[in-house]
């Protein structure tokens, strides 16, 4: 394969210049990509919280394969993404936060090609809108960058904010519906697939709702009444490493716990979450119906996702940053026109859609990839399966997931254990107990998932 001529190119732009095949490949299928930013198990197909309703994510659900037990690999935006995106670890790759922005890495861009440039390097158009990597832009075709992708409101808007940080904001908008940003991102996706292609497309569509702050239209924040909030126990910090508790709130830009209660802000996010998630559901909705309206109905993968997971009070605590379930569980559903219907709770990770896509268009290996595909699991979703799904937060902390365990390992040697089929919501940490040598074992086991290389922290 051919490097690309110079590092800028590579972080500027999107065409690449190598491998790109003489012949066109028009029987190759269609891939839409549709990215929600930070939405966590909250969706009906899920079953995260009982008052959710997102009727078009549970539709695409049942048209494909959902991934009950899917996770991130790095447990907040940056990270997750260019993990996703350039289909490396966070403890291979050295990019663990949001601060480091990988245009600043010429190097690293210049020998390693991200899913989109991949994909047009073997024939594909690129396009995209919204927010798919957290920073730059590496699609042929990019889509309205409609005001601040931040606040997914105009600076109008953004001007009004308060809260904690100004970003931690919530509740009921009354601005026109079709001047959100992911209304418009909707619309100008919706609009490609109406349009025929000479090529073979790669479309990504990315959502910024569910993100702080909470800011859905008036309209469906009000269908929703009598909020629940999620379960919470008053000890459940006690049994945790001092590395845990570090960890999880290392980041000043997140309110406690305690502030959120104390300025009665609790229920009014959960309600705002709720609402913010069913809005993008509406979005995603008008794509998959211009999806099956156009030209491209019957030969298109359709591949949807959440970057992370998020808390909303779970072990008392908010937003992302943590290797627990809460953060780490992600929304995974691939629907392969023709495909097989069903949902698997084998444990998989993000990392593993770049491999999965290149894999369904039958598109060359790439080398680097270090996720495995999911095929073998859109064939049989009970299929053997050896592989566990890490997520990692900085430095040599990672988390382990199988079917039934989390195991959590932090940098200084400290552990959690939680057990899925007791333990939900993962409030008894059976690692605690080092007699205990059936847990012992599970753990011994975990540990041999835990990766080889964890590379310093890139600098910015
Ligand atoms: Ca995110
Ligand atoms: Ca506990």
């Amino acid at each position: 394969m051919k490097r690309l001529i110079t590092p800028l190119l590579a972080i500027f732009f999107v065409c690449p210049v190598w491998g790109v095949p003489e012949s066109i490949e028009k029987d190759k299928p269609n891939v839409l990509l549709i990215a929600v930013d930070d939405l966590n198990d909250w969706i009906g197909c899920l079953g995260g919280h009982p008052q959710t309703s997102t009727p078009n994510i549970d539709r695409l659900a049942e048209g494909g394969m959902l991934f009950t037990n899917a996770h991130c690999q790095g447990t907040m935006c940056n990270p997750s993404r260019i993990s996703l995106l350039w289909g490396k670890r966070p403890s291979s790759t050295g990019f663990y936060d949001n601060h480091y922005p990988i245009s600043k890495h010429p190097s690293f861009l210049k020998n390693h090609l991200n899913l989109p440039n991949y994909f047009a390097a073997n024939g594909y158009k690129t396009l995209s809108s919204g927010k798919i990597f957290h920073t730059g832009r590496y699609f042929q075709v990019q889509g309205p960058r409609t005001g601040q992708w931040r606040n997914g409101l105009d600076q109008k808007v953004q001007n009004k904010l308060k809260g904690w940080h100004k970003t931690w904001d919530f509740g009921p908008q009354d601005y026109d519906e079709s001047k959100f940003t992911d209304y418009i991102t909707a619309t100008w996706v919706a609009d490609q697939l109406g349009k025929k292609s000479d090529k073979p497309l790669l479309l990504a569509c990315g959502f910024y709702r569910p993100h702080v702050p909470f800011f859905p239209p008036r309209r469906i924040y009000d269908s929703f009444k009598d909020i629940k909030l999620p379960e919470v126990i008053e000890d459940d910090w006690d049994d945790i490493p001092p590395e845990a508790r570090k960890l999880s709130m290392s980041n000043p830009k997140i309110p406690t716990h305690d502030w959120m209660k104390q300025e009665n802000r609790w229920q009014l996010a959960v309600h705002a979450y709720l609402a913010s998630v069913r809005w993008t559901d509406e979005q995603i909705g008008r794509v998959l119906d211009a999806l099956g309206q156009g030209p491209h109905a019957k030969n298109t993968i359709v591949v949807l996702f959440s970057d992370h997971g998020y808390h909303l009070g779970e072990k008392q605590r908010w937003s992302k940053f943590s290797l627990w379930e809460r953060t780490t569980r992600v929304p995974l559903i691939v629907s392969v026109p023709n495909g097989l219907r069903g949902r698997t709770d084998q444990p998989v990770e993000l990392l593993s859609i770049y491999p999965t896509l290149i894999d369904l268009c039958g598109l060359g290996e790439n080398p680097k990839l270090e996720g495995v595909s999911l095929k073998p699991l859109l064939k049989n979703p009970n299929a053997e399966w050896k592989h566990a799904a890490i997520s990692t937060l900085g430095q040599n902390n990672h988390a382990i997931r199988d079917q039934r365990w989390r195991y959590i390992r932090y940098a200084d040697g400290t552990e959690e254990l939680y057990d899925h089929q007791n333990d939900p919501h993962e409030w008894t940490n059976l690692a605690k107990n080092k007699s205990d040598s059936i847990r012992q074992k599970v753990i011994n086991r975990l540990k041999t998932y835990l990766p080889k290389m964890n590379v310093p922290q890139r600098g910015g």
